[in-house]
């Protein structure tokens, strides 16, 4: 018996690659999880950026809570099973009037998992639209085995190489995932997928959460995890624990360790050595 997905929607999952809108929240929570983030930005004198937009969930407590919303899991349950890890977290924020986009893709491309049983939560903090620059997917895409991909480095790409389906993607085929705020999209981390600029006069901002079931391995260097649901018997990944205040010396500490880990793994074969570096344009 699914916990909060229909059989439906489950199937739809295996077939498409994706699921879209699921609301968790309502819109009052969402604008309230956007007020903290803005209200952190504020502290910090402008726009979260580098490091801070990876794995933010071991900085802010809204956002270890958010990875843990009880009703966001049970749609990751349904998907991957009762024992889940959150392995990272993006903020993928488009300024407002911003040149910002995201290459045709697929995740798997350089995050070093062995299995492809990982699911993405995308969270609207804001309305995401076509007059924005949401996320459009190729439904079934998922279904290709790992495509190869060009690394751009566009200095506008979101992505960490700017890398890009080095085939042709028939865009007749694409889907936009609309989202309101306290919705959520799931997608599949071979699902080909990507968005364009958002030309709006005001920001777009999602919150990508990647899940994993226990079993998974990084099979790229050492990694790490937070356990959200179930029990770990594996212990593949060193457990991350859970903050209880903003930016504690001590997560700050191991945020940095983990991001130079995640940044070795993710431009492994590239010459850039983190996700503040010059070259490494996402965030
Ligand atoms: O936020 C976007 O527009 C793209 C997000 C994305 O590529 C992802 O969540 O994997």
């Amino acid at each position: 018996m699914p916990k909060l997905l229909s059989e439906a929607q489950i199937a739809q999952y295996r077939d498409e690659g994706f699921l879209a809108p699921i609301r968790i929240m309502d819109e009052a929570a969402a604008l309230l999880l956007r007020a903290d983030l803005e209200a952190v930005e504020a502290r910090m004198g402008g726009p979260l950026h580098g490091d801070l937009r990876h794995k933010s969930h071991l900085l802010f407590p809204f956002l270890a809570d958010l990875v843990r919303h009880p009703l966001l899991l049970d749609a990751i349950e349904d998907l991957l099973g009762p024992d889940l890890l959150c392995w990272t977290s993006n903020f993928f924020i488009k300024e407002a009037a911003n040149p910002a986009f995201v290459s045709w893709h697929q995740d798997s491309t350089y995050w070093g998992l062995s299995a492809p049983e990982v699911a993405t939560a995308w969270v609207a903090l804001t309305p995401s639209n076509e007059a924005n620059g949401a996320m459009a997917v190729i439904p079934g895409s998922h279904q290709l085995d790992q495509i190869p991909h060009r690394d751009t480095f566009d200095r506008h790409n979101l992505l960490t190489r700017g890398q890009e389906v080095a085939v042709a993607v028939d865009e007749t085929k694409a889907v936009p995932l609309i989202l309101k705020p306290g919705e959520m999209s799931l997608h599949h981390v071979r699902l080909v997928h990507g968005s364009p600029p958002n030309p709006s006069p005001d920001r777009r901002i999602g919150f990508a959460i990647r899940y994993i079931p226990t079993h998974i391995r990084q099979l790229e260097g050492e990694d790490s995890a937070s356990l959200v649901r179930g029990t770990d018997r594996f212990r593949h990944f060193e457990l991350e624990p859970r903050p209880d205040s903003e930016m504690a010396p001590e997560m700050l500490a191991l945020h940095k360790r983990n991001a130079e880990r995640s940044a070795r793994i993710l431009y492994r074969g590239t010459g850039v050595a983190s996700f503040n570096d010059p070259q490494a344009v996402r965030g």
